[in-house]
This record gives C-alpha cells, sequence and structure tokens, in this order.
C-alpha cells in the first residue's frame, strides 16, 4: 500500500462589526453586519494519530487536543479550537489528527469576534476534503461556544464571517436564517470607524447569559417562544422589570435594523447615523450593556462630527463604530485620545474598516 502523502490545507476566516442590531440574534430577530478585512488564517496537515498539536502565534503555550476531546478538558483559547473538534465530532464528522498552526490579525476582546474568526477558519480547515455548507458550519461553531467553551451566544458572528462580502452589508432575518447582501460600497467621501476602547469585551461573563434569560422569561410572560413572535409594542404589555426594558430594546432594535438597511440601500448616511446613536442609547438604557468609558467614546465621536456612533458587539467594553466624513474621521483620529485619556482611560485604538470577503479556503 503506498502512504498517503500528507496535504497541508489553509482556511481564511474574518472578524466583524455589528452595523446595528445588537442581542437580537437569540431572540431571532434582525442585525446588519459586516465581515471585516482582517481574520483568522489556520493552517492544517492531517496525520494518522488522535491528537492535534496546536501552535498559535498570538499565545505563548501550544495545546494538545484529542480528537475525542469532550467539554472540560481545555479553558482558554484552546477551548474554541478543541469545542470546534468535539461538535464537529457531535454532528456525525470524522476528525483527523494532526499539526495546526494559528495566526491572525483579530485582537482578542476588542468585541469584533476574534472566537468566531477562530472557530471559522478551524472549521473550515478540519473539513477541507468535504467542504460543508456555510450554515452547517455557522451551527457547528455555535454548538462549539454553547456547550463547549460556555458562551450562550447566538449566531450573528459566525453568521458574518462566513457570508461576508466585500463592500457589501449582510442583512440577517434569524428566524428564516436568511442573509440578504446590501451594497455598501462607501467610496473615499466617508468612513467606518472601528475605536477599540481596550476594555475586554467578554461573552462567557455571566451578563451575556443573564440578558439572554430576561429576554427568555419576557417572550415566556408574553405567552411566545421568543420576541420575533409579538409586535412591535408588545413591551408595554410587560410590567416588571427588567423584562420590560430588555424586551422593548430588542423590539425597537429590530425596527432600527430593517430601517438602517432601507437607509443604506438608499445611500442616506444620516439617516443611518441617527439610528446607530439610537441604537447606542437603547443599549446604553435599556439593555444596560454598555459602560461609562464605552459611552464616553460613542458620545465624543459625535461631538466630534460623527453622522452616528455606536457600541458593537456584545458589550461591556469591546469598540464602538462610527459613521462618518473623511475629514471628520481624521478630527476624530486626531482628537478622540486627548477626550478618553483626560477621564482616566486608555488611549483607544482607531482605524477605518470596509466590508471584507467571508470564510473560504486558500
Ligand atoms: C456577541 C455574541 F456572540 C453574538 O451572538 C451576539 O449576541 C452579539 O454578542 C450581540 O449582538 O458577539
Amino acid at each position: 500500500m503506498t502512504p498517503e502523502i500528507a496535504t497541508t490545507v489553509r482556511a481564511y476566516a474574518p472578524g466583524r462589526v455589528n452595523l446595528i442590531g445588537e442581542h437580537t440574534d437569540y431572540n431571532l430577530g434582525y442585525a446588519l453586519p459586516i465581515a471585516l478585512r482582517s481574520g483568522t488564517s489556520v493552517t492544517f496537515t492531517a496525520d494518522d494519530g488522535d491528537v492535534l498539536a496546536v501552535t498559535s502565534e498570538a499565545e505563548s503555550q501550544d495545546i494538545t487536543v484529542a480528537v475525542d476531546t469532550a467539554p472540560g478538558d481545555l479553558d482558554g483559547w484552546g477551548a474554541y479550537v478543541a469545542g470546534c473538534v468535539w461538535a464537529l465530532q457531535q454532528s456525525g464528522h470524522v476528525v483527523r489528527g494532526g499539526r495546526m498552526s494559528i495566526t491572525s490579525t483579530v485582537p482578542m476582546g476588542s468585541g469584533l469576534s476574534s472566537s468566531a474568526a477562530l472557530e471559522c477558519a478551524v472549521l473550515l480547515a478540519l473539513t477541507a476534503e468535504r467542504p460543508l455548507p456555510p450554515l452547517k458550519v455557522a451551527r457547528i461553531a455555535q454548538r462549539a461556544e454553547n456547550d463547549y467553551v460556555g458562551a450562550p451566544t447566538g449566531l450573528l458572528d459566525q453568521l458574518s464571517s462566513l457570508y461576508g462580502r466585500a463592500d457589501t452589508a449582510l442583512l440577517v432575518d434569524f428566524s428564516s436564517l436568511e442573509v440578504t447582501e446590501v451594497p455598501m460600497d462607501l467610496g473615499d467621501a466617508h468612513r467606518l470607524l472601528v475605536i477599540d476602547s481596550h476594555a475586554p469585551h467578554q461573552n462567557v461573563a455571566g451578563e451575556y447569559a443573564k440578558r439572554r434569560v430576561s429576554c427568555e422569561n419576557a417572550a415566556g410572560e408574553l405567552g411566545v417562544s421568543s420576541l420575533r413572535e409579538v409586535d412591535p409594542e408588545a413591551w408595554r404589555r410587560l410590567r416588571d422589570e427588567p423584562e420590560r426594558s430588555r424586551a422593548r430594546h430588542i423590539l425597537t432594535e429590530n425596527m432600527r435594523v430593517l430601517d438602517a438597511a432601507e437607509a443604506l440601500r438608499h445611500g442616506d448616511l444620516a439617516t443611518l447615523g441617527r439610528l446607530m446613536c439610537l441604537s447606542h442609547a437603547s443599549m446604553r438604557d435599556d439593555f444596560e450593556i454598555t459602560t461609562e468609558h464605552i459611552d464616553l467614546i460613542a458620545e465624543r465621536a459625535c461631538e466630534l462630527g460623527a453622522l452616528g456612533a455606536r457600541m458593537t458587539g456584545g458589550g461591556f467594553g469591546g469598540s464602538v463604530i462610527a459613521f462618518c466624513s473623511d475629514e471628520v474621521a481624521h478630527r476624530i483620529t486626531a482628537e478622540l485620545g486627548e477626550t478618553v485619556a483626560d477621564a482616566g482611560y486608555p488611549a483607544p485604538t482607531i482605524r477605518a474598516v470596509r466590508p471584507g470577503r467571508g470564510a473560504h479556503l486558500c
């Protein structure tokens, strides 16, 4: 028998920025994300063993993952890799051992979905011989994150990473899982800035899970299985807090997402910006997932002339995004750091981003 020649595959998956529609995914609502042009690359050479030896450029310690790993075996970044191995096996796919190396240009903890980028790139690499449909990959990645890592997240990040397209935003309906492309070519006159606060965001921490439980309770009190099934004013029928405010955020946010997609289709960036500010206020006052630090960045970006600014991602830190003219982008880059530093916070990192291509084998 001729020995099999070891082939090496390489997969790439981007991070994401959610333009609007926060915490709506697990409520089966709507969101409008883009994939970034920075992401995670995974190189994988399979062998006939039953262990994956994994190195990551960003981590000092290598890990090994048994192909029959189970929840609890690994934590930290290794749990995301091991979770993918476990979730693939759970879905009936064979995982081979081998060597895997990881590099990434998505900053960790910045609310730009470094975890989904890692999961999607690992899954694409592990299934390169028999590629799976993107929706299946998204669900397996979500299972890894929910049941192995222990973060009760929705499908927003994985769908953004897998379906991303250059100069295109994605209108995602989390009930039908339909993804509609909305052209988003900013040209040279406008910029989408990502302002990384350097206050780390984490979905594993308890507050994310608490928001999810409040939404489930709100739906239960309204007699439905998800907040997607009620009319936009249904939050008025809830008497108790925090369910009333949490439901109001979700129901008004869904409307804002649909309006934002419409505004983007018509190139109406002023309306898009206004909706982003309303979304931020709703996350601050009703969903209570922002922080004073994040609020300060969003407010200052608007004072400096942004059309709109809002926190993106799960919350309690991470990044703020701002839509603005090229001229205002320069002003924000030059002046925002000073306000933030005067308030005693670390200087933010600010960069302009554009929608990029989704996950693929290279
Ligand atoms: C995090 C989660 F991973 C997503 O599923 C989503 O809920 C998001 O927070 C908030 O919109 O990124």
